[in-house]
């Protein structure tokens, strides 16, 4: 109990007062769902969208709301310790949240494992677990869980699933530096590009094989689907008769996961909610000034 007393953000917490917002927190019509799953924040590193996460809090609620692991990266914190204020904001509302009445169910993941010794214990409302069971509103059963629990079957090529976009673009244009300095020496073209691409595509396959592995599993636990995140790709899709979702993450994607009133699941991809909003907003104000 006292490493978790210790941390500056959870200390006090009956003493919260708005104006200790770095950024205020936005008061007004918020858009309501039954339940929101987001995990993969990352808090503590540079790599972490929190001003996009503070947007989406700001601008969406629920009766429940389930964090989904890897929501403080205490790997990258205990070598270096970064911690910005936005990266306060973001559990300043999820804590508030708790203590407005919105259930929230917190599951570590692998990143922030240090918080599963104290599963079944609530702090400030929020509850601990290892994993839960949701019901749908169209009384479904889904299963909860982060999704490292599945990294033993994965083990072989699991750095495979964070090969983004930037680092084959890094990697195609480091081939052709490399091939440039080859040439001049006189050595045949060698594909850097070539070996990356193949990478990709085993990157490709690790996903949908983590996807089918994670379903298969929860089809044998007798569920209906099953709600993840870890592997930072957001994915809505039955396999084998089971419901898959993973949430995505808050370093990349920006995304989260909804189910609405009526029991319908949907993936929010939030950098695409701000421009169709700002879009409106420029509409409308085009209107007035009309
Ligand atoms: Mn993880």
């Amino acid at each position: 109990m006292n490493a978790i007393t210790r941390l500056p953000f959870l200390s006090d917490v009956e003493e919260v007062a708005d104006d200790r917002f770095h950024i205020p927190e936005r008061v007004g019509q918020r858009r309501r769902y039954r339940t929101i799953w987001i995990s993969d924040i990352h808090l503590g590193t540079r790599g972490c969208n929190a001003t996009m996460l503070i947007d989406f809090l700001d601008n969406v609620d629920s009766d429940t709301i389930y964090l989904v692991g890897d929501i403080i990266d205490g790997w990258r914190l205990k070598k270096r310790f970064y911690w910005p204020a936005s990266h306060n904001d973001v559990v300043w509302r999820l804590m508030k949240r708790a203590k407005r009445g919105t259930r929230v169910v917190y599951i570590p993941g692998n990143h922030d494992e240090m918080f599963r010794q104290f599963t079944g214990m609530s702090f400030g409302g929020v509850e601990i677990r290892r994993k839960a069971i949701h019901e749908t509103a169209d009384g479904r059963k889904l299963l909860v869980l982060h999704g490292d629990e599945f990294d033993t079957i994965m083990l072989a090529h699991r750095w495979l699933a964070f090969v983004g976009d930037a680092a084959y673009t890094m990697l195609m244009r480091l081939n052709v530096a490399v091939n440039a300095v080859r040439r001049r020496m006189g050595l045949p073209y060698w594909s850097l590009s070539k070996m990356a691409k193949h990478k990709v595509k085993n990157a490709v396959s690790f996903i949908s094989r983590f996807e089918e592995v994670v379903a298969h599993e929860a089809g044998a636990r007798g569920v209906d689907g099953v709600v993840c995140g870890h592997i930072h790709n957001a994915e809505m899709r039955q396999i084998e008769g089971v419901a898959y979702y993973n949430d995505g993450d808050w370093v990349e994607g920006c995304t989260a996961l909804v189910e609405h009133g009526d029991g319908r699941m949907e993936v929010l991809h939030w950098a695409d909610e701000i421009a169709k909003r700002e879009a409106g907003e420029a509409q409308s104000r085009e209107r007035l000034a009309a």
